[in-house]
């Protein structure tokens, strides 16, 4: 409604065939925040790489974006003079956009008015603070996981997509936007520290086992961007370049404290890559370097010391990652394919196949021990089904038919049961609570009919449950972990994830990492 009184009031106003000029348009209204050359600067970079998700971007120019800079523009441009400018800012630039290790290093903006406390300045449980990303004004909200009341809600850099990563001790947090900017937050403080552009289009990141390095991905540059996560200073920007010199963007990174190192995702290679965390770790000592690298180190890249990269060669490139509780395996998967590989990573090689059909996403999967043996669950995006397999050979154990393809996934081990959403389609609004025994579907929470329901987060004890209403005039709904019952609601704004810090820094079993 409200599009339609504002388009209309522009078509009255604007001369019938207002003659547009998009690079002069963008010059005067957009450059100041956006930057001149579309990169971004206060305002997110303005390129396909990073608008491709985005929708209405038209509206977004007429009306602007609640909670944040971005103003509208309906009073000044008209109908056409906006089409025009999403037809600018969604072409392609001239030259593939560079974002050097100097340009890394000068986007770094430190808080001058940080102050670290000694101490928590709450009463709250520090080890159960859940976080909870609102993706409609780009803010994070940080929550008493015992009485769920808001300790601060503060701004974060625009899109954050994937989880945020917690230091070692849990009193800070690293957040990453898709636009590449990293952000630190210091929980006993409240406070920003700072953030940090590492890259102009961006995957995820990673932090290291011991605390002191961030891994970020990054589609654009093709690259991977490590951080020293005290200041966030950069520490070394790695080229992505496969075996035959062409580039790669980076699907994903993880930690793999175990192994002390960090392993990506290639999207356009099929290579996996493991960077060493430590100069003493294990898979990049000579002893240890298996036979297939042996001889060919140099051709293959096998390198010693802190961030050494390590390639595994596999068939196809793999977009997402599921690891076993040791991280000696993992299970990948492509976006295309209808197959999962296991690869090992000791040996560095497929170990076996997976049936995984309809896009398989590994980074939500989730491990639990089902009669003495240990299985995994991933749901799918493209079929209603969730898959669950055994960790000892890998079987395929069962396909839990669900009301429609799914996202996310969660348990503790504390509970019973796992919360897996609908994402997509008609069903979107449910929520199917699943005995983890029996793999039979034991309650659908629907409380929001036609509105997403999605992503679920226990607290600490496992007690309870945060679920999203994915929507913008949101909530986060808090359910007895047992009763299965609401007992709270929280407005937020479109809440997606939800991060507890206890589960997160000990890796709880029901907690994607
Ligand atoms: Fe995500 C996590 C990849 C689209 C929200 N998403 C992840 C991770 C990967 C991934 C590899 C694990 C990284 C981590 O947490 O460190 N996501 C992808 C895609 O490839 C995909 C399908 C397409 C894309 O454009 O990137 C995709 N993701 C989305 C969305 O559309 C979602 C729903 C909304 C959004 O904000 O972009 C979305 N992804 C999330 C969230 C997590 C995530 C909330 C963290 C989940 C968690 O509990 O840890």
């Amino acid at each position: 409604m409200i599009r339609r009184i504002v388009l209309s009031s522009l078509l009255a106003a604007a001369p019938l065939f207002a003659q547009a000029d998009p690079a002069a348009d963008y010059a005067e209204n957009c450059a100041t925040c956006h930057g001149a050359d579309r990169l971004g600067g206060t305002g997110p970079a303005l390129i396909p790489e990073t608008l491709g998700r985005v929708k209405g971007i038209d509206r977004v120019i007429a009306e602007g974006r609640v909670s944040t800079q971005m103003a509208g523009f309906a009073d000044t441009l008209d109908g056409t003079r906006i089409a025009a400018l999403v037809d600018y800012v969604t072409a392609p630039l001239a030259q593939s956009p560079d974002w050097r290790p100097d340009d890394v290093a000068a986007s770094r903006e430190m808080n001058a008015d940080y102050q670290p406390a000694e101490a928590p300045v709450f009463d709250a449980d520090p080890m159960n603070i859940t976080l909870v990303v609102e993706t409609g004004d780009h803010h994070v909200s940080v929550l008493d996981g015992d009485t769920f009341e808001v300790l601060d809600r503060f701004a974060t850099p625009f899109a954050v997509h994937g989880g945020p990563k917690f230091s070692p001790d849990g009193r800070f947090v690293f957040i990453m936007s898709r636009d590449g900017w990293v952000q630190k937050y210091d929980i006993w403080s409240l406070q920003e520290v700072g953030r940090i552009r590492a890259g102009l289009n961006s995957r995820n990141i990673a932090i290291s086992r011991d605390g002191k390095w961030l891994a970020v991905a990054n589609y654009l540059p093709a690259s991977l961007t490590i951080l020293d996560s005290s200041d966030l200073s950069p520490a070394k920007v790695i080229d992505v370049l496969a075996r035959d010199k062409t580039p790669s963007r980076v699907s994903a990174v993880y930690q793999a404290p175990s192994r002390d190192s960090f392993i990506l995702a290639l999207k356009d290679a099929p290579e996996i890559w493991e960077v060493a965390t430590s100069p003493d770790a294990g898979p990049f000592h000579d002893g240890f370097v298996h036979s297939y690298e042996v001889g060919m180190k140099e051709a293959l890249g096998a390198e010693q010391g802190l961030f050494a990269r390590r390639r595994i060669v596999i068939d196809e490139p793999v977009d997402d990652f599921f690891f076993s509780p040791d991280y000696s395996e993992l299970i990948g998967a492509n976006r295309d394919g209808n197959k999962g590989v296991v690869v090992n990573l000791d040996v560095g090689r497929i170990i076996a196949e997976l049936p995984l059909p309809g896009l398989p996403h590994l980074g939500s999967g989730i491990t639990w021990e089902r009669d003495g043996r240990r299985v995994m669950a991933s749901p799918h995006l493209g079929e209603g089904v969730l898959s669950v397999i055994d960790m000892q050979d890998w079987t395929l154990v069962k396909q839990i038919k669900t009301d429609g393809p799914g996202f996310f996934l969660r348990s503790h081990d504390a509970s019973p049961y796992l919360w897996a959403d609908v994402f997509f389609g008609p069903n979107r609004d449910r929520m199917h609570v699943i005995d983890k025994e029996t793999l039979e579907i034991v309650r659908t929470l629907a409380p929001f009919p036609g509105q997403t329901f999605a992503h679920a987060e226990f607290t600490r004890d496992g007690s309870h449950v945060l679920v999203s209403l994915w929507e913008d005039d949101g909530a986060v709904v808090v359910y007895d972990a047992r009763t299965l019952e609401e007992v709270k609601r929280l407005p937020m704004r479109k809440p997606s994830g939800k991060y507890n810090v206890w589960n997160k820094i000990t890796f709880e079993d029901g907690t994607s990492h």
